[in-house]
């Protein structure tokens, strides 16, 4: 509880305005406006739906007729999915990587020319040559086999690292949730996968000491082999500093960890100093820690990446920014090539030039933003479905190394987020919120995306922490404002389609998992659905019921403690619908007090 309500307090009052813990005041603070702002973009009609976008796209005249199967030689390890069928006398398949000199000298960049003499991807380095051949799939996924559109796709990512830390407080993902992520890290160009649950104690305290018990340790193996077919790097992150003493004895308990870890296949690491108080916040223990196990253990093991850390001062709210501040020692000792993580001005914060440029002057490098969007720990109680926006188009590789979501404890229902983070990340200037998340809704749940879309646009905000447009196609008003028949009929109309749509998704979403993961949200939708045309008809209708007719309706309309208990343990559309039918109902009964008055 103490967490939450730091949290609360820190997401909403302005960065800069604290400098301990100590001096937070929720309840003055929760008094203050937040600027809710909107999101940006359009949706835009497309024939090929490619996500990431690429960086250029060039559709010519002619098509390719590939109906009759593909000659494919190709230098990936991994197998071509079986739908691709193959055929020695089709059109020619060529995937290579590591030749082609004219490509972006950057991890993971490719080209793909569809052509009458053939397709061909050129990879600059593997996973390059894999990420053409995921465009490709989902090219395959668009058009049609007999009519391929002749192309050229040049592409290449914008930042270096783009992807997701499971570093939520709440239940951790289960095993079959990670690994269907995994795969669409992979499909969408996602190359960073850092393991940080909060809950998992072997990750934190009390266990990071000890050894994964073997069950748990074969599951991370399967999860470290999962991310090398999607060509994501496994970060695995411990969280030593609740308890960490700073002497020989915990180094070497450390360093045992990481040993015990390497052997499982782990080659990236990461140190987690956030929320923690006391001992282990000393910046200059945490970097001579840091240093240490460079010298002493990454130089020493082949193929492990340099390390990452988490400082405990990863956000502007409370960090010191001064020239004796936590993160101005990091900058000044800690070894350069370590990548430092950061929220922003808050804990959940937009990503702008300004954010960066501040955290970057202390640190002396781009910093590695660690975004806490779409995660829910703080509000438990909703499910986030919104666009992804709020990250400034402007930045570039140099303002910005990395940028990873964290997400909500529902791993499938973070997918629409994670959609447009991967899109974002891999192609920041043509970043557009809303069409992203147009396609998305589509990709998640092609068998109905717009019911999808109805309840999507009512599941966004969290109205403390850090909020976000919802439903913003609505259109509110009181009964006791001059409205319009036809202002009421939209809304009732929304109101109606809330009533349908949990039953359209239940009944043809195939993806179970989300299904289930949604299915709390889903029902109170369809209540508040019925809740609102209850209040729309007395609305409609208030002049020609009489006072006992007004009067039963309105109590047929009202919460009953269980429903009202219900709701708040599961909450949708809080930004319009529901404010709508609260307003009309306390309007509704002070306007049949006046008419009986009369
Ligand atoms: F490490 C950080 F970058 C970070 O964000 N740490 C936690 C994270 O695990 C959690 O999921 C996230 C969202 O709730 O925020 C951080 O947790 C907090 C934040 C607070 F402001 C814990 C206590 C706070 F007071």
């Amino acid at each position: 509880m103490k967490r939450l309500y730091l949290f609360l307090a820190c997401a909403i009052c302005l960065a800069n305005q604290f400098t301990t813990f100590a001096q937070f005041d929720l309840s003055t603070q929760r008094a203050e406006e937040q600027t809710v702002n909107a999101v940006t973009g359009e949706a835009q009609s497309r024939t090929l739906v490619i996500n990431p976008t690429p960086q250029s796209l060039t559709i010519n005249d002619d098509t390719i007729d590939a109906s009759a199967g593909f000659a494919i030689n190709s230098q990936l390890p991994n197998a071509i999915p079986d739908f691709i069928k193959q055929n020695p006398k089709g059109i020619k398949l060529t995937i290579d990587f590591g030749k082609n000199q004219n490509l972006k000298p950057l991890s993971g960049a490719y080209s793909l020319t569809i052509n009458q003499k053939g397709i061909s991807i050129q990879g600059y380095d593997e996973r390059g040559a894999f990420y053409g051949l995921q465009t490709l799939l989902q090219i395959l996924e668009s058009a049609p086999i007999s009519a391929l559109p002749s192309l050229t796709i040049s592409d290449y990512p914008s930042l270096e690292h783009r992807g997701v830390v499971e570093g939520f407080y709440g239940t951790p993902w289960s095993h079959q949730v990670r690994l269907s992520l995994i795969d669409f890290y992979g499909r969408h160009k996602m190359n960073t996968y850092i393991y940080g649950p909060k809950d998992d104690p072997f990750h934190s305290s009390p266990n990071w000491r000890l050894p994964y018990p073997e069950d748990q340790a074969a599951n991370l193996t399967e999860l470290i082999n999962a991310c090398k077919r999607n060509y994501v790097d496994f970060v695995w992150a411990i969280h030593p500093g609740k308890d960490i003493k700073w002497n020989t004895e915990d180094y070497n308990n450390l360093v045992k960890k990481f040993q015990m870890m390497y052997d499982l296949g782990v080659r990236n690491f990461a140190i987690f100093f956030d929320d923690i108080e006391g001992e282990g916040t000393n910046p200059n223990k945490q970097v001579k820690l840091l240093n240490d196990l460079t010298d002493d253990f990454v130089k020493k093991h082949p193929g492990v990446a340099p390390l990452m850390v988490c400082p405990t001062e990863y956000s502007r709210l409370w960090l010191n920014p001064t020239d004796k501040g936590a993160n101005a020692i990091y900058g000044r000792t800690l070894y350069p090539d370590i990548d430092i993580m950061y929220t922003g001005d808050v804990v959940c914060s937009d990503l702008t030039k300004d954010t960066m440029d501040f955290f970057n002057s202390l640190i002396k490098r781009p910093g590695y933003y660690w975004w806490n969007w779409p995660v829910t720990d703080y509000a438990r109680n909703y499910i986030l479905q919104g666009p992804t926006y709020g990250l400034d188009t402007t930045l570039t590789s140099d303002d910005v190394t990395a940028l990873v979501s964290n997400p909500m404890e529902h791993g499938e229902a973070s997918k629409l987020a994670l959609y447009g983070v991967a899109d974002y990340a891999w192609n920041i200037p043509a970043f557009n919120p809303l069409d992203n998340w147009e396609r998305g809704l589509r990709e998640l749940m092609p068998e109905c995306p717009e019911a999808y879309r109805t309840f999507a646009i009512h599941s966004c905000d969290t109205e403390t922490g850090y909020r976000r447009a919802e439903s913003w196609e609505t259109e509110t008003f009181r009964f006791t404002d001059e409205w319009t028949p036809e202002q009421l009929k939209a809304i009732r109309d929304e109101f109606a389609r809330a009533t349908i749509v949990p039953n359209v998704i239940r009944q043809n979403c195939s993806n179970k998992l989300l299904l289930a993961e949604l299915e709390p949200w889903l029902a109170e939708f369809e209540k508040l659905g019925q809740r609102g045309l209850k209040v729309c008809y007395i609305m409609e209708n208030f002049n020609k019921l009489s006072d006992v007719e007004v009067f039963q309706f309105y109590r047929s309309a009202i919460m009953t403690a269980e429903e009202t208990k219900a709701y708040n343990a599961h909450k949708v559309g809080t930004m319009k619908l529901q404010p709508f039918y609260d307003n009309a109902l306390y309007d509704l009964r002070a306007a049949l007090q006046a008419r009986r008055q009369r």
